[in-house]
């Protein structure tokens, strides 16, 4: 990324890089002294993509890794979007400078998108460099239109898993399947009947919504049995088709 990087570099290699540790706008640097401290010493493998949800938090222990996120453009400017899954929006940044050669001109608002790329952040007032954070995608095919492609027998219907420790920063993907075109509502009720958070609203043939165990102003819910409430409107038909599944936020062990 940097313009006067003139050792090699590729992806895949296993890099030893000596130098100093610094901070820009909240994103941690090691700025090496000169091109020998930069050596690659062989290949290694690019490691999976971490699913997380688009208002993950704190996104700082995420910075710098590998992430795929699923949600719907919420708005768009020329280097980049707003993607949300209902937990709140990311932006996705594309920088003319990385030289990605990535292509957003097929790119609008309300279309679903997966997206994989790298956390970092432009923070540039500080003094706790806690906002601001970024997913950058690598190259064109780290943005995959129309959600995820779709397995072959379909989305695994329901939560996924059905208990989950949202202490230990753990999600539950909550999937399921609709007619092409239909308009999804996914909300979620405590044992009381109350709603505490819609995650999705939108139109789809089938997905996986990541589900943080947060309320609608994204607080913590107590531990509990939740009820996810599917409903499926086709478009076309008007036919409406509803599925509760049960779910349970629990927590670590004391
Ligand atoms: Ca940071």
């Amino acid at each position: 990324m940097n313009p006067t990087l003139t050792t090699p570099v590729n992806e895949g290699d296993i890099v030893i890089v000596t130098g100093v540790v610094d901070e820009y706008n909240g994103v941690t640097e090691v700025k090496p002294a000169n091109q020998s401290a930069i050596v690659v010493t062989g290949q290694g493998t690019v490691p999976a993509p971490q699913n997380i949800t688009t208002g993950h938090y704190p996104m700082e222990e995420k910075e710098g890794r590998l992430v795929r996120v699923v949600g719907t453009v919420s708005s768009k400017w020329t280097y980049g979007f707003e993607l949300n899954d209902g937990t709140g929006p990311i932006d996705i940044y594309v920088s003319s400078y990385d030289a990605t050669g990535i292509d957003l001109s097929g790119i609008n608002n309300g279309d679903e998108y997966t997206v994989i790329g790298i956390v970092t952040q432009y923070d540039s007032s500080g003094p706790e460099y806690l906002s601001n954070y970024e997913i950058c995608p690598r190259r064109q095919a780290d943005l995959i239109p129309g959600g995820e492609p779709v397995p072959p027998g379909g989305y695994t219907e329901g939560p996924d898993p059905a208990i989950f420790a949202p202490d230990l920063n753990e999600t539950t993907q909550i999937g399921f399947n609709a007619p092409a075109g239909s308009h999804v509502v996914i909300r979620i009720y405590n044992l009381q009947g109350v709603h505490v958070t819609t995650v999705y609203d939108g139109v789809t043939s089938g997905r996986t919504i990541a589900w943080d165990g947060k309320s609608q102003i994204r607080q913590k819910l107590p531990i509990g049995v939740y009820i996810i409430n599917v409903q499926i409107v086709n478009i076309k038909t008007g036919k409406t088709s509803i599925k509760n599944y049960p779910v349970v936020i629990s927590t670590k062990l004391k």
